[in-house]
């Protein structure tokens, strides 16, 4: 039976989205899994893409990668947050140290983010600044970039697994919610 010409269509656009994937796949997520590099695309300006998922070994949430590198400059974050919505009273929850101090929340800015959806912080307090990551959202802030060096990052939402969450599985093991990002 001949298959219909729309489905041939589809098939062909679904053909060239999976191979685009192989090609796209190793680049956003390299073998190494916790270095990267981010890459400059126009000029100044460069992008940097985070995903926090759950490590399938420890089932704990990971930024990964957690050790990268960025141009000095102009840097676009993202961070998909797969992690589920959470309430947290007690967040330090003001955007501190980005392009006009604002992180968008799925396309909306906010200089303030609401505590009844924090999953995890992106904080890196030599720099000034703390980024919140809602459950189940897509984050994107600018960050201007002007000194070399190795800055350490962190979450300070209690995600860990002792009593408080501040410590425990994903908060004291590095490479989870802590790492570097090198600016060069
Ligand atoms: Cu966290």
């Amino acid at each position: 039976m001949k298959a219909p010409a729309y489905y041939n269509a589809v098939a062909g656009v679904l053909a060239i989205d999976v191979l685009a994937m192989l090609v796209a796949l190793p680049v956003a997520f390299p073998s190494t899994g916790s270095t990267a590099t981010a890459t400059s695309t126009s000029g100044q300006t460069s992008y940097m893409n985070l995903t926090i998922a759950f490590n399938a070994t420890t089932g704990w949430p990971q930024y990964s990668p957690a050790n990268f590198s960025v141009p000095q400059g102009r840097v676009v974050f993202t961070i998909t947050d797969q992690d589920s919505v959470a309430n947290w009273t007690g967040c330090p929850c003001t955007v501190q140290g980005t392009v006009n101090g604002v992180e968008t929340i799925n396309g909306t800015p906010y200089s303030t983010v609401p505590t009844s959806n924090v999953a995890h912080t992106f904080s890196i307090p030599a720099l000034g600044l703390n980024v919140v990551s809602p459950g189940l959202s897509l984050v994107s802030f600018t960050m201007d970039v002007t000194k070399a060096g190795t800055y350490s990052w962190f979450c300070m939402d209690p995600c860990g697994t002792d009593p408080g969450g501040f410590s425990g599985g994903p908060m004291s093991a590095p490479g989870y919610m802590s790492g570097t990002m090198t600016v060069s």
